[in-house]
């Protein structure tokens, strides 16, 4: 019995923790969620609910990174002519661009956010990438990598994001950057980018790929 008790307990935690990124009420937002969100950050876009930029919980492999915007920087590197090393304050002079994109995590719960930044395309271009250059495989301050097919990137023109709901991207969310993996599951999300390497090895693995993830990574819709 009270084991039993235990696992109902359990599993209503669970329940609720997963849960609790979205609304079920499609004309409000839950308290939970209105508890997440942060000074400054729109709700509504649209007239679409917008879900907090900041998760319930943190499940990165290293927790939250702190960077420090002084000394970073985002280098474009590998199958390249042309390297490239550029400041935040570089990257945010280019052009942007703003979507309203749907994260879904492989867990389960997804998050509906207007994310602002520049064209991964533009930036990458920058570096004028060799033509036998396929993979990018992007690199974060914690350590953690994961690919994209540099064809899929110029075919759906993905963004490399700086804003969230109008607000900078908090550290939780991967400030200074992430990539904005649209239609890609959220392993493809990298956030804390420090270094986006140009390879020629179309079945690179990242660090969840290479512990059993999909590669292609596509949702299930
Ligand atoms: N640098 C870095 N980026 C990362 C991760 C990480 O551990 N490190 N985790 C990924 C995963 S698995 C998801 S679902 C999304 C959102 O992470 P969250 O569930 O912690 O909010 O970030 C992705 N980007
Ligand atoms: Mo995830």
């Amino acid at each position: 019995m009270r084991k039993f008790i235990l696992i109902a307990i359990l599993s209503a935690f669970v329940l609720s923790a997963c849960s609790s990124f979205n609304d079920k009420d499609p004309d409000s937002h839950s308290s939970a969620s209105l508890a997440r969100f942060r000074a400054g950050e729109i709700q509504e876009y649209q007239g679409k609910l917008l879900s907090p930029a900041v998760g319930p919980r943190d499940n990165s492999i290293k927790g939250i990174q702190q960077v420090d915007i002084n000394t970073y920087n985002l280098r474009v590197t590998g199958l390249v002519n042309n390297e490239i090393t550029m400041n935040y304050s570089q990257i945010l002079e280019m052009t942007t661009f703003k979507r309203l994109i749907t994260l879904h995590c492989v867990e389960g719960w997804d998050a509906t956010i207007l994310w602002e930044g520049v064209s991964l395309v533009e930036l990458i271009e920058k570096s004028i990438p060799k033509s036998n250059a396929v993979t990018v495989i992007f690199h974060a301050a914690d350590g953690y990598t994961t690919s994209l097919p540099w064809a899929l990137i110029k075919e759906r023109q993905l963004i490399l994001a700086y804003r969230a709901n109008e607000i900078v991207l908090p550290p939780e969310m991967g400030y200074p950057f992430i990539v904005v993996a649209e239609d890609k599951l959220g392993y493809k999300w990298a956030r804390w980018v420090t270094k986006i390497e140009l390879s020629d090895n179309k079945d690179y693995k990242g660090y969840w790929e290479s512990r059993g993830y999909s590669n292609e990574a596509d949702i299930r819709k």
